[in-house]
């Protein structure tokens, strides 16, 4: 059998280190992740996940997260929730609900809070400064309030064949309070299927939602494709949909692993990401587009 894990940034490298080394000792799909993801919830420097990440327009840290079981399609999500050291463990946790399982604002926090789950102050001093001098250069200039945004997708295979994949962000910096990006959005953000593989999306939720690229691109791989030809295929095709039905499409990169530990990326700017797996240590990659319905990966 084989083992491997895909993620979304270069913020994921020190995780996934973490989470391939429990695979490699026949650790689960499952924990794996959920240390991985944990690992860059946890690092104050990374302003667009978990602690440390960058405030909403009235200075709240909102969190998304998602985490999907592929054998099972067991699926829980929160969605604004804040205060928690963790989003991605309430995630997992919701995923074993048959009711109840995709919780928003303060009904989520609540929930995280009565399980048990570490609350804490998520907003840093940095994040704290970061946001006021936003706040001075927006009302200086006619400055865009919404850049910036990475969210962590991670896709993970054990030994056993067992896939599962997760999201984690503070979405858009800014953002109105109650906005809700495609991360925590099964088939959008994240979607996992372990007889076939599993694909996550970071970049403009608002876009990303209207393509549901993550399931599209498991999908094509259910339909025969490659994960690298499925990536291609779903990511351009319909950057190109939206660039002919309202003229542009925001940033997005999506990334896939299959059931044997192939694994692909499409992105339309340039994107960096990391993979590890049985043959490979955790390497990190760039991504972008070829402008010919491809896509460019170089390892760093
Ligand atoms: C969102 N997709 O909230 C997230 C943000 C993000 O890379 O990925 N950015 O829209």
């Amino acid at each position: 059998m084989t083992y491997g894990m895909i993620a979304t940034w270069e913020m994921a490298y020190d995780g996934l280190q973490k989470g391939l080394a429990h695979l490699k000792n026949s650790g689960t799909a499952a924990d794996a992740l959920e240390k991985a993801i944990c690992a860059v919830e946890d690092e104050p420097t990374f302003q667009s996940v978990g602690y440390g990440g960058l405030p909403n327009a009235q200075g709240v840290v909102e969190m998304d997260s998602a985490y999907m079981d592929g054998n099972t399609f067991q699926l829980g999500a929160v969605a604004g929730i804040t205060d928690v050291k963790n989003p991605i463990k309430v995630a997992r946790k919701l995923s074993h609900e048959k009711f109840n399982s995709f919780l928003v604002g303060a009904g989520a926090t609540a929930y995280a809070k009565e399980v048990g789950f570490t609350m804490t102050e998520m907003l840093t001093e940095k994040a704290a400064q970061a946001y006021q001098e936003r706040l001075k250069a927006m009302a200086e200039s006619n400055l865009s309030p919404y850049d910036g945004h990475d969210t962590v997708g991670m896709v993970s295979l054990d030994d056993t064949g067992s896939m599962v994949a997760g999201t984690s962000t503070s979405g858009l910096f800014m953002k109105r309070p109650g906005r809700v990006g495609d991360s925590p959005l099964a088939g959008s953000g994240l979607y996992v299927d372990a007889e076939v593989g599993g694909a996550c999306a970071t970049g403009l939720g608002e876009d990303l939602m209207k393509g549901c690229l993550s399931y599209e691109i498991v999908r094509l791989m259910k339909a025969g494709l490659t994960p690298q030809a499925a990536c291609d295929e779903a990511v351009y095709s319909f950057d190109a949909e939206l660039t002919k039905r309202y003229g542009k499409a925001g940033a997005f990169s999506l990334i896939a692993m299959n059931n044997t530990g192939d694994w692909g990326v499409a992105t339309n700017v340039e994107f960096t990401f990391v993979v590890g797996n049985v043959n490979q240590e955790v390497t990190l990659y760039t991504a972008r587009p070829d402008n010919q319905g491809g896509t460019i990966i170089q390892a760093q």
